[in-house]
């Protein structure tokens, strides 16, 4: 039987979200954090309208294969830039939490915008970030991601499913299984009885931060309603990997007032974002089995 779990939220109060202890140690313990929120709605509609005008334009992304029949799109870039989602990359409530909850610096890995639409989104088996970072030469598991809500994103529509406290065990093998590489799916069995799944269910501007250990999937979105959501990963500046790969090595990163968001225009900019192309094809190799990280 799994341990009881309740569910790690906060709120975020003011346009602002403050590190307490006990989300520190929520963090710490759990690997993860839902702050409600996290966005106000005037921000999510500019960072909403600005990506959803950029995907019906200028569209970057590329289906990523699940390996069961269908496709998620998945738009990614290295440089944050300075449009909203740049902003919202380096804002303080953003950046600034993951530089507590990590304990440091940190700069920008990577953004990806990720599209699971009605009836037709992918799945995404279980891993851990870090299964794949480490390959890139990140020495330590110093990294993590923001995971914010465009769309209400639930059980129906494949909102992420995490193992809760899973980060403490490391990283664990990553194999492949079917098209993709994913954590050993025997390991997982193990850790999801004794750990438990866990649903996180998010309303629009709503974020999950989560550890780069912790084990995560998401299901096919079999329902009429799309699942949109904006991740920003990022690596703390004590941990520059040691070889260069398709992400960047440490870069300062000049984090901003998180006024600035709602002043940010809806065109997004793709100018020294360095747009990743699909990792599914020959010649972007060194990202072939990443899938996507
Ligand atoms: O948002 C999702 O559906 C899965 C994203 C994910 O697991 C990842 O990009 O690491």
């Amino acid at each position: 039987m799994p341990v009881p779990h309740k569910l790690q939220e906060f709120e975020a109060k003011d346009g602002d979200f403050v590190v307490t202890p006990d989300v520190q140690k929520a963090f710490d313990e759990y690997g993860y954090i839902v702050v409600r929120g996290l966005l106000e709605p005037e921000e999510l509609s500019v960072l909403k309208t600005a990506i959803e005008k950029d995907a019906a334009t200028q569209d970057k992304s590329y289906g990523r294969d699940d390996g069961a029949g269908r496709k998620t799109r998945v738009s990614l870039w290295n440089h944050p830039g300075d449009d909203v989602t740049g902003v919202v990359a380096r804002a303080e409530k953003v950046a600034g939490t993951f530089e507590k909850l990590l304990g440091g610096e940190v700069y920008h890995y990577h953004s990806k915008v990720i599209l699971k639409d009605a009836f037709t989104g992918g799945a995404h088996i279980w891993h851990q970030d870090y299964g794949y970072w480490y390959e890139n030469g990140c020495l330590m598991p110093d990294m993590g991601t923001t995971w914010i809500a465009l769309d209400k994103a639930d059980e129906s529509n494949g909102c992420l499913k995490i193992i809760p406290g899973s980060h403490k065990a490391g990283r664990v093998s990553h194999i492949r299984v079917g098209d993709q590489a994913g954590a050993d799916p025997e390991r997982v069995e193990y850790f999801s009885e004794k750990l438990g799944v866990l649903p996180t269910v998010l309303d629009p501007g709503d974020a999950l931060f989560f550890h780069c250990n912790v084990l995560h999937r998401s299901d096919q979105n079999s329902s009429p309603n799309r699942r949109w959501s904006y991740l920003v990963s990022y690596n703390r500046a004590s941990n520059d990997p040691f070889k260069e790969h398709h992400h960047p090595r440490y870069t300062p990163m000049e984090k901003v007032p998180n006024s600035m968001i709602r002043k940010c225009t809806t065109d997004l900019k793709s100018e020294g974002k360095w747009f990743m192309g699909n990792p599914n094809d020959e010649d972007i190799s060194l990202a072939g089995l990443h899938g996507g990280h």
